[in-house]
């Protein structure tokens, strides 16, 4: 009877010796090395979230509304601690009024990361056109993001009415405001969120926020006599909104 206790302890020993092993054997799941970085942006006006076809308030004290206001953001580079740069490429971002505003940024290495810069519109998107593409940023828009009769996308689209009696009704003036920048010469690149320090982690939710403050976009716009702009035919005022590019993005 003992001589049987100590077999199946042996057996039990060498069972449970076996298991440990296949344990040991076992491989090893690859550590993680990337994960997805998610970019949430927070259109604005001012402090208050951006309200389309409602009366706001220009910094230079001109009543507007806004009836869409779209942008292209491409050409992302991630700033790792060390400086070192990764661009992510192929990401384009179509950031408009009355759309979903969080975007996959794609897979990105873990680490951390000291800033994010990136461009309104580049010259590179204008080597595409919307035909080639079905959906996405990039097909046919709705107002659309295209000029036909210039083959080029419009990097950033602004389009409301100015009040311009005063009556706290912008559209009843006949007074459009139109803001459209593009072709080549009007990439606007945006280094402002470079002071910003993140991680990415395996596990973590890696979501970037952005504020968009489409106030800053008029600083130093007369609304009484700048309202216009294809870009071509208004070089000076695009110029004027080209320059405010860059303080309309800030981290959150
Ligand atoms: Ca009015």
């Amino acid at each position: 009877m003992k001589k049987a206790t100590l077999y199946t302890a042996a057996v039990a020993v060498a069972f449970l010796l076996s298991c440990a092993r296949d344990e040991d054997n076992k491989p090893q799941e690859p550590a993680a090395t990337h994960a997805e970085l998610l970019l949430d942006s927070h259109l604005k006006w001012g402090s208050a979230p951006l309200e389309t076809q409602t009366l706001l308030v220009s910094t230079g004290e001109d009543s507007l509304s806004l009836d869409y206001a779209g942008m292209y953001l491409t050409d992302f580079v991630l700033i790792q601690e060390d400086n070192t740069e990764l661009p992510l490429s192929g990401q384009v971002i179509l950031l408009k009024t009355g759309s979903e505003q969080a975007f996959s940024l794609g897979q990105v290495p873990i680490g951390t990361y000291k800033g994010v810069r990136f461009s309104v519109g580049s010259a590179a998107l204008n080597t595409k056109q919307p035909i080639d593409y079905e959906s996405g940023p990039l097909a046919l828009q709705d107002p659309g993001m295209w000029w036909t009769w210039n083959s080029g996308y419009i990097f950033m689209r602004l389009d409301g009415w100015v009040d311009m009696d005063g009556d706290g009704v912008a559209s009843d003036d006949n007074s459009p405001l139109t803001l459209h920048l593009g072709t080549n010469n009007f990439a606007m690149p945006v280094s402002s969120l470079e002071t910003t320090s993140f991680v990415i982690s395996a596990d973590g939710h890696n979501t970037l926020h952005m504020n968009v403050d489409l106030r800053e976009l008029l600083n130093g716009v007369d609304l009484a006599t700048e309202r216009v702009t294809h870009t071509g035919n208004n070089l000076p005022l695009a110029n004027k909104i080209k320059t405010n590019v860059p303080s309309v993005f800030s981290a959150e």
